[in-house]
Order: C-alpha cells, then sequence, then structure tokens
C-alpha cells in the first residue's frame, strides 16, 4: 500500500532518530552554535495544545538551525517543584514525589510522539536532589554575596493553602492558586535582594532588540525607576525629623500636611494622648488590608490625625501630621508630603478632611502680566476646582516664585542639600523577592539556626539537604517538615550545639531562574555547571514560551544571570538573546451574555448546536472562540488529533494557521486542509519515484517549462528561508511549499531533471515542519541518510529572473488583459508590444490613439478620442 498512513511511519521514524542520536547537541565541534529553549513545563500530567504549539514552534527553529550548519541544543525539562503535587498528596494520599515522577513520565512519552528533535540527554527535573543541590549552593552564593537575607515582614497570607504568598501571586487581592481572600501577616521570611540589580535590569533591557517591545515595556513597568527628592521635615516637640520621598519637591511650598505610613515607627511617638486610641485602631484596622485594597483607585483614602506637627523647613510653617491606609510603609520612606493642590489623590483627601488647599504652580498664561522680578512678588490668589498637575509656573513659592516648574524641582533640591535637609533620592518600585514558602514540596533552604552562631550555612559538603520522604500530610495547614523532630534537630555545622534546620523552602521560581544553565551541562556532579561549557552554549539564542511569564521568570532568571556572573562564573549580562511569546490556541465555547465574565462559560458538550441555549437557564448562546481551557470544556486533545491525522499534520496546522505570536483559532477544517496538503506531496513524490526520473546536472537549453518550474523551485527557497529566518513567518512559509506543490503539479516537463530538483527541494524544504513525512520520502528517493541532516538549500539568484513579464492593457484607464513580453524590452519596446497587442487593437480599432502612458514592467494605459 503506498498511501500515506502517518501512524505506521512516524514512530519508526522517532525511534530511528533516537537510536542514530540526531538530536543529540554535538560538541567539539567548530560550527556556531545555536540554543532553541522552551520554557519548561509544570509536570500536570498531560500536555495540552498550549504546549504543543510552543513546542512545536521552538522545535522548527532547532531543526532548521541543524540544516543551517548549527550545532544545536534544544533541551526539555520539568518545573517539578510547587503546590499541586502537595494538593494531590493531601486529597489522594500519593506522595509528592511518586505523583510528580508519574506525571513527568506520562509526559515525556506524550513529547516523544510530537517527535521533537529534543537532546533528553540533557533533560532536568527540578525537584530531583542532583538538580536541587544545586539550587541550594545558589542560594548559599547568594547569602555569601549579602544578597539574601531574613527580616520580618509583612506576607500575604493564603488562608485556604496556608502560605505566604509573592506580591505577584496575588491577583486583584486574591491567591493565585487557592482564589482565597489574602490576608496581611507579620512573619520572618527570606528574601532576595534583587533591588541591588534593579538599575541594571532596567538599563540592560536595551540589549535586547531581540524581545518584544511590549514585554521590556511591561518590566520597566515593574521595575518603576522614579526620580525625584528626599526631604526631611522636624517633628515639632522632639529631637527628630520624618523623611519623606517625592517626585515634585517643586510643590514643597503647597504642602498642608504630611503624612505617615500607619505601620511606620514614628507613627506611635508623633501620636498625642488624645489621639492615641483612635490612631491605634486604624492602625489594626489596616493591618487587615491587602495592598491592593489600600491603594484601589476606587476605594476612598481614609486617614486620621495623631495631633503631632512638623515644621516644612522651606516655610518654617507647622504642619499637621496624619496617618492614612494609602500611603504605604514599604515604598520610598513610608511617608509622604502632601500638597492637594497638585496630586490628585491628595485633592480628594483634602476635601474629606478639610485640609488647606493651596495652589503653588500655574499654567503660564494665569501669570503672563506678573512682574516676578520685583523686589517682592506678589501673593497670588488661584483657585482650580481640581488638582493641577501639569508643568507651570511657581507662585507663592519664596525665592523659587516665577521659576518654571522643571528648573525649580532641581533648584530645590539643590537648596535643600545646601542647608542640609534633603537630597536627590532614585526610588524603584521593584521590592526585594519573598523568597520562602511554609510548604513542603520545595528546595529546603539549606541553613541551620543555631543559638550561639545564628544563621549557618549548610556546607557544601552536606548538600543537598534532602526532603525527607516519610512525611505526614494531615491538611492544608502549614508544612510537614516542621512537624518532622528528626529532621529539624542537627547539630550545628560550625559549634556541634544542638540547633534547627530551617523550615521554609523556596518559591519555585528560583528553580526556574537557573534551569537554563543546568541544561548546558545537565550531568555535572562536582558542580552546578563547567562554566566553559556554559559560556559556550550561553545565551539561549531563541527562547519561547507564554506572555503570562513576561514579568517575572523573565527578570528573575535575568537577575540570576547577573549574580552569577558577578560570582565569577558566567561571561556573559543577559540569558535570552532573542524571545518570542507565542499566543494562546483557542477553542470555540459558547457564552452567555447575561452572566458575569467568569460565569459567562458552557461547555460545547452540555449544548444543543441546533439551539443553543444556557442549560441552566435557557438563556440563548453565543458561539465564540477563547483560549482553550478545561473548565470552558474547548479543548482539544492534542492525542486525538495525532491519532486521527498524524503529529505531522497537526504540526502544519499549528504553523499555518496563524503566526507564531499571534493567537490561533483550532479549526478542525483547517486541520484537515494540511492533511490533505500532505497527501499531495505524498502522492508527487510517490508518482515520481515510481517515474524512474533522476536528477542530472545539466542547467543550458532549459525549456520554457523547465525554466518556469525552475524560478518556482527557486522563487520557494528564498520565500520559505526568509519567513523562517528571524521573524520565524511559519504560516507564509507552509504558503510558500504550497506554491511550490501546485507549481510540480502543474509542471509539463515531469520527465525532467528540473523536475527531480523541485522534488527533492519540496522534501528538504518541507523537513522542519513535518519531519516524519520528509524523512519517508526522502528514505523512499533512496537515500540513505536522514533528510535532517541535509543541509538547508540556498537559492539560484540568476533561476529567479524571469524570461517573460506580464503587462497590463489599459483602454482610458480600463484594465481590458494583459500580454507577455521579453523581459529585457524597454519602455519603447514595451510599448510597440502593447500596441500591436490583439486586445489594444480590438478596443481602439477606429478611434485616435491622443496619449500613451506605460509605466515599466507593468502597464500601457492608452488615451484614445
Ligand atoms: C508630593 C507630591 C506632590 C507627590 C504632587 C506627587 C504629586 P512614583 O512616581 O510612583 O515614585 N508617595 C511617595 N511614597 C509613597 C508611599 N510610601 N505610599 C504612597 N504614596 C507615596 O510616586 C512618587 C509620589 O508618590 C511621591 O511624590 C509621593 O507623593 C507619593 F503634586 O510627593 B508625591
Ligand atoms: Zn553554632
Amino acid at each position: 500500500d503506498s498511501r500515506y498512513n502517518p501512524a505506521a511511519i512516524e514512530e519508526k521514524w522517532q525511534k530511528t532518530w533516537a537510536e542514530q542520536g540526531l538530536d543529540k547537541t554535538p560538541t567539539n565541534s567548530n560550527q556556531p552554535k545555536f540554543y532553541a529553549l522552551s520554557m519548561f513545563p509544570y509536570p500536570s500530567g498531560s500536555l495540552h495544545m498550549g504546549h504543543v504549539r510552543n513546542y512545536t514552534i521552538t522545535d522548527v527553529i532547532a531543526r532548521l538551525k541543524r540544516m543551517q550548519g548549527y550545532r544545536v541544543l534544544h533541551p526539555m525539562g520539568w518545573d517539578a517543584f510547587g503546590l499541586p503535587a502537595e494538593n494531590a498528596a493531601i486529597d489522594r494520599g500519593v506522595p509528592p514525589a511518586k505523583w510528580t515522577y508519574q506525571n513527568i513520565a506520562q509526559m515525556r512519552q506524550q513529547l516523544q510522539r510530537l517527535g521533537l528533535s529534543i537532546d533528553w540527554d540533557s533533560e532536568v527535573a527540578t525537584c530531583s536532589p542532583d538538580y536541587y543541590k544545586w539550587t541550594q549552593w545558589i542560594f548559599l552564593q547568594f547569602l555569601q554575596a549579602g544578597l539574601a537575607y531574613q527580616k520580618e515582614a509583612a506576607v500575604n497570607w493564603d488562608p485556604v493553602d496556608q502560605t505566604v504568598l509573592a506580591n505577584e501571586q496575588v491577583i486583584d487581592g486574591r491567591s493565585w492558586r487557592s482564589g482565597a481572600i489574602v490576608e496581611r501577616k507579620l512573619l520572618r521570611q527570606w528574601f532576595l535582594k534583587i533591588t541591588d540589580y534593579a538599575e541594571q535590569l532596567l538599563n540592560d533591557l536595551d540589549k535586547l532588540p531581540g524581545w518584544p517591545e511590549r514585554v521590556k515595556l511591561m518590566q520597566a513597568n515593574w521595575i518603576g525607576k522614579s526620580i525625584g527628592a528626599y526631604l526631611e521635615f522636624a517633628i515639632v516637640g522632639l529631637n527628630e525629623k520624618i523623611g519623606v520621598y517625592t517626585t515634585r519637591p517643586d510643590t514643597v511650598y503647597g504642602v498642608s500636611y504630611l503624612v505617615l505610613a500607619p505601620e511606620h515607627p514614628l507613627t506611635k511617638r508623633v501620636t498625642t494622648k488624645e489621639q492615641k486610641a483612635t490612631v491605634e485602631a486604624f492602625i489594626q484596622e489596616v493591618a487587615n488590608q491587602s495592598e491592593l485594597e489600600r491603594t484601589a483607585e476606587d476605594k476612598p483614602k481614609r486617614g486620621i490625625p495623631t495631633g503631632g506637627k512638623v515644621i516644612n523647613p522651606f516655610t518654617g510653617e507647622e504642619v499637621p501630621i496624619w496617618i492614612a491606609d494609602y500611603v504605604l510603609y514599604e515604598y520610598g520612606t513610608g511617608a509622604v508630603m502632601g500638597v492637594p493642590a497638585h496630586d490628585v489623590r491628595d485633592f480628594k483627601f483634602a476635601n474629606n478632611y478639610n485640609l488647606p488647599i493651596e495652589f503653588v504652580i500655574v499654567e503660564p498664561e494665569a501669570v503672563a502680566n506678573v512682574d516676578f522680578q520685583q523686589e517682592d512678588p506678589p501673593l497670588i490668589m488661584i483657585d482650580y476646582d481640581s488638582a493641577y498637575t501639569e508643568p507651570g509656573i511657581l507662585i507663592n513659592s519664596g525665592q523659587f516664585t516665577g521659576m518654571n516648574s522643571t528648573d525649580a524641582k532641581q533648584a530645590i533640591v539643590k537648596y535643600a542639600e545646601e542647608e542640609g535637609f534633603g537630597k536627590e533620592r532614585i526610588q524603584y518600585r521593584l521590592r526585594d523577592w519573598l523568597i520562602s514558602r511554609q510548604r513542603y514540596w520545595g528546595a529546603p533552604i539549606p541553613v541551620i539556626h543555631c543559638p550561639n552562631c545564628g544563621i549557618v550555612p549548610v556546607p557544601d559538603k552536606d548538600l543537598p539537604v534532602q526532603l525527607p520522604e516519610e512525611v505526614e500530610f494531615t491538611g492544608r495547614g502549614g508544612s510537614p517538615l516542621t512537624q518532622l523532630e528528626s529532621w529539624v534537630n542537627v547539630p550545628c555545622p560550625t559549634c556541634g550545639t544542638p540547633a534547627k534546620r530551617e523550615t521554609d523552602t523556596m518559591d519555585t521560581f528560583i528553580d526556574s531562574s537557573w534551569y537554563f544553565l543546568r541544561f548546558t551541562d545537565a550531568k555535572n556532579e562536582q558542580q552546578v555547571f563547567d562554566s566553559s561549557k556554559t559560556n559556550d552554549l550561553m545565551p539561549v539564542d531563541q527562547y519561547v514560551g507564554g506572555i503570562e511569564h513576561a514579568i517575572l521568570h523573565l527578570l528573575y532568571s535575568r537577575f540570576f544571570t547577573k549574580v552569577l556572573r558577578d560570582r565569577g562564573l558566567l561571561n556573559f549580562d543577559e540569558p535570552f538573546q532573542r524571545l518570542l511569546t507565542q499566543g494562546m490556541v483557542q477553542g470555540l465555547t459558547y457564552t452567555n451574555p447575561k452572566k458575569s465574565d467568569k460565569d459567562k462559560w458552557v461547555p460545547v458538550n452540555l449544548v444543543d448546536p441546533a439551539d443553543p441555549r444556557d442549560p441552566k437557564t435557557g438563556d440563548p448562546l453565543q458561539l465564540v472562540y477563547a483560549t482553550m481551557s478545561k473548565s470552558k470544556g474547548n479543548g482539544v486533545a492534542p492525542e486525538d488529533v495525532i491519532a486521527k491525522y498524524g503529529v505531522d499534520t497537526a504540526r502544519m496546522f499549528i504553523l499555518f494557521k496563524a503566526p507564531p505570536e499571534k493567537d490561533l483559532e483550532w479549526d478542525e477544517a483547517d486541520v484537515e486542509g494540511q492533511f490533505r496538503f500532505l497527501n499531495r506531496v505524498w502522492r508527487l513524490v510517490t508518482d515520481y519515484i515510481a517515474s524512474g526520473v533522476s536528477r542530472g546536472n545539466t542547467l543550458s537549453d532549459l525549456t520554457k517549462s523547465e525554466k518556469d518550474l525552475r524560478r518556482a523551485i527557486h522563487t520557494a527557497i528564498k520565500a520559505v528561508s526568509e519567513d523562517v529566518e528571524d521573524e520565524y513567518q511559519f504560516n507564509t512559509a507552509v504558503s510558500e511549499l504550497m506554491k511550490l506543490s501546485n507549481a510540480l503539479t502543474d509542471a509539463s516537463c515531469k520527465d525532467s531533471p528540473i523536475y527531480a530538483e523541485g522534488i527533492e527541494t519540496l522534501v528538504v524544504l518541507l523537513a522542519p515542519f513535518a519531519p516524519h513525512i520528509a524523512d519517508e520520502l526522502w528514505h523512499l528517493m533512496g537515500n540513505s541518510n536522514s533528510v535532517h541532516t541535509h543541509a538547508w538549500p540556498t537559492f539560484d539568484s540568476a533561476a529567479l529572473v524571469a524570461d517573460e513579464i506580464t503587462l497590463v492593457i489599459q483602454i482610458m484607464g480600463k484594465t481590458r488583459g494583459a500580454i507577455q513580453v521579453p523581459a529585457q524590452a524597454d519602455k519603447a519596446a514595451q510599448e510597440k508590444f502593447a500596441r500591436e497587442s490583439e486586445v489594444a487593437q480590438r478596443y481602439i480599432e477606429g478611434k485616435e490613439i491622443k496619449k500613451v502612458i506605460v509605466v515599466p514592467g507593468k502597464l500601457v494605459n492608452f488615451v484614445v478620442a
């Protein structure tokens, strides 16, 4: 049977490639290197279409680069620590390790079924002791460098999962996993000092032209650099000062109050006896609110006067000290100067609490006639009914009156510096990274708490600090490690006194902040990696993954790279040269327009397509495309598609349907379209083989149809090569392949060596996209090597030149026909051919030609009377 049967060939080739080691990373070679990396998956147990798309894109790039002569590293691993394993243990009694490794085995098999050209020798799982040994080692490097520290912190507490969450894991005030409303709690936590690298992380974004602009912008916003001033206000009656951070020192003459974050250490000291009770009640209340609740735009800002006062060092005036929920203790100095006239938030606050509003900056037009040069600048009374936040001219601002606000900023900071009550200050939104988790299934933080020595790092020779296997999961509360006396109690490595292990484990984002480095030397037992290998293969040339990792994972990985570089382990600044964020895979589902965004989805299988109605309410439904998900019931299982059409078809569809960075609408008809295309290719090639035509090497004396075919072949090589370079326009590359296959089908020179060249080229160009069918056909054509070891073809530019060109004939601007003329005909010759053409003769007959307009190589237009 010579029909295309994917099931029969795909597994065969997967086995053959594995046996021949085609996917292994070549070593000791003079070839240039190429590192193609997909964001590694969490081993949830099953592969979804988003994975398939991600890994297919990277695989095409890897295969292409191999054919282009690079030695390619294309690895895969498992982001295998994290909460779901622990929840499975609690819910179903399966130990986390067992659950995880079962899932890994299952997903590895699914991945292998995709025919991905992955070097499985470099596989890593972050939960395996030979990986997390080095995660712990890296943590100790941070500790040694003074970049890891413990501090008491108000943390986000998830009352359902009973764990601390990073700020990023709190979405709209709720836990990203359990959905519980997040509480605030004071706990001793481990942090990494990412803020030390804020400036570099921001500046080095400029070294990444291969990243999407929007990702760089998201990172820059997350780092949130602002340039402002630190100003000190003396507290009346105390020999102390309150420092504020402001981006608007130019407004300092308009300060009408000062606000402390309720948890600011000075709050209690400045509070008067009369205010003590109210202030304490307010502090209590605010302590239970999340940061989001405190700062939400739509929430009224609440505050309480402390009774205390400060002196504005510029005016000598006393202004009251308040506390308010919207001032965050962790940002700036935790204290703010209130300028209601020029800040929207302060304006509302002042209106609420009847605080004075004094405008000190106005639009230039408002003071166009004022002479600010006279000795005593006039006091100007201006009132707006909202905050004036634009730049302008300073009024009522002592010696700075009359200056424009930009100059005034500098002048005021300079003055404060000279007088000793302020200076310029750069501030970042970025905070230190809270990395400790009160959970079991993560890398234990490798330190021991000794009553004599304090925090003692576990000596390198004792790494890894293994996760004990025999633990009991009682429920969701806390970490079982804290209950395991035999594990917790150890002698201090320094002085031998009975001491206790740290029971917190590390955030899983730590594991994924360096896995791409380990891939370069995955089996090293002596070192985290051999720097010479890592420096050779890094940076990643092409990283492919989801936009959901635009901020944190990428920022943390960049941070780790810079720290390890500063520890002398790496010789480059940035881990990922180029980044492609692939779009979502969408499936059809129903929505009920009457319901809220969260509840509106109705899975397709619950609906009668003839009369789509909500099974619960009877409301009419709309059919829409939305990102595939379990809850929407609109997922398409990769294994079903593969069973029906084979993986080559699935790949071709995914690549053809949308450019990689755009969303992709799953459409069975288009899947079938690609299946039919591969069948056509199969027939073309097998018919060709049956015909016995072979490839000669004479290129002289080609017939017209040979020349045309050869032009189609080399146009395809050029177009596909350009489409896949840099921008990875795989969708247009696939349509070029379709064009070439059409040209071959239509060719009238099927017995020519040029036809043989065309068939060969089609199979070679197809190889990165549909690797199995390509290798099978290549093999049937009599080749003993794999098509994947064949060099990517280059085009012959001479072949691209056409012998003839098409000229459009127009009469009075109306297109009436077209003619073929020799390509070398000049403008005059083109006009001559046009005049003599049958179309022109027919339309012009009997009329006088008044004018002829020739657009050379394109058209000839006759103006007639
Ligand atoms: C006085 C002022 C006048 C301000 C004015 C703004 C406009 P970015 O750009 O985000 O850095 N601020 C400072 N620390 C704060 C804290 N811990 N919690 C809440 N708000 C805080 O914002 C800096 C501005 O945010 C600062 O400048 C301060 O208000 C406020 F017409 O100072 B400004
Ligand atoms: Zn000790």
